[in-house]
Order: C-alpha cells, then structure tokens, then sequence
C-alpha cells in the first residue's frame, strides 16, 4: 500500500478508498423514461448502492439523475449513503464566482462531499470552500479539441485555483500521462470507461487516480459482476 495513502486529499475519498480498495466511482446516471416513475428510479438507485457498497469508492450524481428524482430526494439519497461514498455534485459550474458560490453551498448543505467545475471562466480560486472540488482538465468524448489545445493553460488554471483534483478523460492516455506530471499532487478522476473505450484500469495505469464508470455498471444485467470486475482489473493494475 502507498505509505503516503493517508495523507492523500481529499480525505474522505482516500479512506473509503484504502479500507475498500477500490478506485471506483459510480457515474449514477439513471433517469426516468416513458414508462419509469421517479420513485422507481429512486428505488433502483437505493438498491444499486446497497448492492456495490463494499465496491465503491464513490458516488457521481448529475442532471440525469437530479431532473428525474428532484433534490428533495437526491438529499435523502446523500443521507441515506454518506458513510457508504464519497458523493460528488457533477454539474460542472461554468458560471461568474458569484453563482457558483450559491451553487456550491447549496450541494453542500444537499450532503455532498464534492462539486465539478469547468476551469475555463476562472476565478475558483477565492470560492468559499464548503466542499471539495474537482476542476474539469480534458473530456474524454473526441471532440473536446477546445480543452485539449489549451490543455497546458487550464493545468495552470487548476493549480491557480488550488482545485482539490481535476477530471481527464480515461480515453486520453497522453494528457493523463501530462496531467500527472505537472500536478503530482492533484488527485485524478477519469472517466470514459469501457463504453466510451477505455479500458479498465488504463487510466490508473497512466498516472489517473480512480476511474468514473457509468453505463457499464448501471445496463448491467449483473451490475455487482460487472463493477467487480472493474475494481479486479483496477486491483491487477495497482499490485504491479
Ligand atoms: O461510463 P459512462 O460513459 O456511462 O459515463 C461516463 C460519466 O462520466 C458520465 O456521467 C459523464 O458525465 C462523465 N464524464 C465523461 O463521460 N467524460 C468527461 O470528460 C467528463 C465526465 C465527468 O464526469 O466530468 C466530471
């Protein structure tokens, strides 16, 4: 085990992942359709993280799942499983300091643990911190060209903000492989894996820190094997 693991920001994120050993966070993106009602999705929700509780580390939640259930009941969901992960607010703010501030103390008071902002508009840096926060570096989709041609400028931006670790995408083996070199001490979330390409544990393998994996658990028929096999593939990149 990394002998510096308990140092490691954020905490939160770093002990659940140690006492799990797992680097995986859930994208729940779940939502509803025609023929689903919130309750159900909530319902499903509940019984997925009560099924991968001892998989994951994290918890990512955004507008599919916050549009379908409301917030009244996504903060019962951060109440019911705040021991459980760590929950991380993905609406990634791209807004004047003033309403992201709004924003942010309003996922907080929610029971999140962290928010995703963009780091292009600036001006993070003198956020009141109610939560941690994750600066987004490269996307994984192919067209995030905008991102990756000034990838150098948003690295500074993200350091400039003191952002407590950034998002590159999974599917970005060289801007991973940059990101780790310049901010040694950020933490990195990747997704971007298996349905959009990558494979797991690649991103760990290039320098990520955990990988964010959504459709591949969640369309599951065996959500549970198929999140296990995730965290083995990630626990096979991290013994070696
Ligand atoms: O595994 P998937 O493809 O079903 O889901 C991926 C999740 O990661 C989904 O919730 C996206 O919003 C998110 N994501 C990306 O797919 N690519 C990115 O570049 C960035 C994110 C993300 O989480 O940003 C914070």
């Amino acid at each position: 085990m990394d002998p510096g693991f308990r140092e490691k920001a954020p905490a939160k994120l770093w002990e659940l992942a140690e006492e799990k050993r797992s680097r995986l966070i859930l994208a729940l993106d779940l939502y509803s359709n025609n023929s689903t009602q919130p309750q159900e999705v909530m319902n499903r929700s509940i019984s997925l993280l009560e099924s991968l509780k001892d998989l994951l580390a994290g918890v990512k939640i955004g507008l599919p799942l916050s549009l379908t259930l409301g917030f009244e009941r996504i903060a019962e969901l951060l109440d019911t499983f705040k021991q459980d992960f760590y929950m991380i607010a993905d609406f990634k703010l791209s807004d004047i300091p003033y309403i992201n501030q709004i924003a942010l103390n309003f996922f907080s008071k929610l029971g999140f643990d962290a928010a995703i902002a963009h780091l292009f508009q600036g001006g993070l840096r003198n956020l009141r911190r109610s939560i941690d926060l994750f600066g987004v570096v490269v996307m994984s989709h192919p067209d995030s060209r905008l991102l990756q041609e000034n990838f150098q400028r948003l690295i500074e931006e993200a350091s400039i903000a003191d952002v407590d670790g950034v998002v590159v995408g999974a599917t970005k083996e060289s801007f991973i492989r940059a990101a780790r070199k310049a901010l040694p001490e950020k933490t990195i979330l990747s997704p971007g894996v298996v349905v959009q390409g990558a494979r797991p544990g690649s991103a760990l393998e290039y320098g990520g820190d955990f990988e964010i994996v959504g459709r591949a658990i969640t369309r599951s028929p065996d959500p549970l094997a198929s999140a296990r096999k995730i965290v083995e593939a990630e626990r096979d990149v991290l013994s070696r």
